[in-house]
């Protein structure tokens, strides 16, 4: 009880800045933010596992007030956000590996019921799922990867409004990490993929047919931990990139026209015990960072202030050591 009342005060305090802040349940880079009701108010979606409950909630000016809620979620989803009807407020893809199930739903904040839009029950049980407009700009999508099949699936709604299987491939490399975002600012979602074995990084972006490659290095440390933002407000994705073992943050930017990338900022102090959670946390249209060192117990806001220093905006140094944080619901 203790942990839960301690996760969701954090999501609280996070996510009120988002609440004022953000007035897309997308975010100029793609990436998406709860909002449920369509409000243009990030909402916050609180799910406990132990009870099998699931509340979602919205700022009304003055307090959070519960715009849905079910007593009978099952306990064994995995969440995953994006507006799947394209109707301006986020839905919801349920994924329970355990039996196979995947499920779009949404909820109606008036009548303050849920709805099954689509319902497949043998789902691949060894799924990654990521979510962006992968194909189109509308309605989410998912893009599903089986690592140890190499398999890569775009799952989205053809044209006759069946979701289904958009695009295959099962040649798909078996070492990628994926990274979704809107690295060449069209508004469709593409993919940064990260081989760190090889150190190679590239990034796909959909043409109407097929995966073309917007970018690519073959020199691409093999250590870097990724965090995908628009870090310089041009609304395209930018990376941060964290490579724990040598002390190193960078600020790193894909032109895709001249495909080149270049480090706009950069730290060689940086410290090796951040955990890192990126968000327009400052409303500035420029992704900043929350840095969490848990054995230590310090929060920092890390972002641009105004004389364009990507710098500490605020620290606490008595930052609870047993938070969990979410700047975004997975
Ligand atoms: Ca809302
Ligand atoms: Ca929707
Ligand atoms: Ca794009
Ligand atoms: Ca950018």
């Amino acid at each position: 009880m203790k942990n839960s009342l301690q996760l969701f005060l954090c999501l609280v305090i996070l996510t009120s800045f988002h609440s004022i802040l953000f007035s897309y349940n997308k975010a100029k880079d793609g990436t998406y933010y709860a909002d449920f009701n369509g409000d243009g108010k990030h909402d916050l979606f609180l799910y406990d596992k132990t009870s099998g409950t699931g509340i979602v909630w919205g700022w009304s000016g003055t307090k959070w007030t519960t715009l849905w809620e079910a007593d009978r979620f099952r306990k064994t989803w995995e969440v995953y956000l994006g507006d799947f009807d394209g109707n301006g407020k986020t839905d919801m893809f349920l994924y329970d590996k355990g039996n196979r199930t995947g499920m779009l739903y949404t909820i109606n904040p008036k009548t303050k019921k849920g709805k099954t839009l689509w319902e497949n029950k043998s789902f691949r049980k060894t799924w990654d799922i990521y979510v962006g407009n992968f194909t189109q700009k509308r309605k989410s999508e998912l893009f599903l990867y089986d690592k140890k099949a190499g398999t890569g699936v775009i799952f989205g709604w053809d044209k006759t409004g069946k979701f289904k299987t958009l695009w295959e491939s099962k040649k798909f490399r078996k070492t990628w990490d994926v990274y979704p975002g809107d690295f060449n600012g069209n508004g469709k979602t593409d993919m940064f993929l990260y081989d760190k074995t090889q150190g190679v990084g590239l990034v796909w972006g959909w043409s109407g047919a097929k995966w073309t490659t917007l970018w690519e290095s073959k020199k691409f440390r093999k250590t870097w931990q990724v965090h995908v933002g628009d870090f310089n407000g041009d609304r395209r994705s930018d990376m941060f990139l964290y490579d724990k073992g040598n002390k190193t943050g960078m600020v790193y930017t894909i032109d895709p026209k001249t495909k080149k990338g270049k480090a706009i900022w950069e730290n060689k102090s940086f410290r090796k015990t951040w955990d890192i959670y990126p968000g327009d946390i400052t409303g500035t249209g420029k992704t900043a960072l929350f840095l969490y060192d848990k054995k230590a117990g310090d929060g920092v806001l890390f972002g641009w202030n105004n004389a364009g220093k990507f710098k500490t905006l605020w620290e606490s140094k008595k930052f609870r050591k047993t938070w969990s944080v979410f700047t975004k619901v997975k």
